[in-house]
């Protein structure tokens, strides 16, 4: 009993130190399917990785930051294309080949 009390205690301790920052970056991801982005928008913690997973059966989309001049490559079905927040914002984003798949990932402080 003392045991998991102890060990719940630190798990909280490490995952919250600070305002809103966290010692341990997440992993997030959105999945594309039917030429969409799920969730088309997501919040994470400045320092995660969201990784976008291509689940179509046969076409291949791309992540472009609007605004930012940085596109990802193409990836194809089973494909994936990861990415790290360093800095807080928002960071719309649209499929390069298909410009009304449209998502955004807003990153907190
Ligand atoms: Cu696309």
């Amino acid at each position: 009993m003392r045991a998991n009390s102890r060990c719940a205690t630190l798990l909280a301790g490490a995952l919250m130190i600070g305002p809103g920052a966290s010692v341990f970056a997440a992993e997030h991801q959105v999945v594309i399917e039917k030429y969409a982005f799920a969730p088309v928008e997501l919040r994470i913690k400045r320092g995660d990785t969201v990784t976008w997973l291509n689940n179509e059966k046969r076409v291949s989309h791309s992540v472009l930051m609007l605004g930012r001049n940085e596109e990802s490559e193409r990836f194809f079905p089973g494909e994936k294309w990861s990415r790290t927040f360093p800095d807080a914002g928002r960071y719309e984003y649209r499929c390069g080949p298909h410009p009304e798949m449209l998502g955004v990932v807003i990153v907190d402080e």
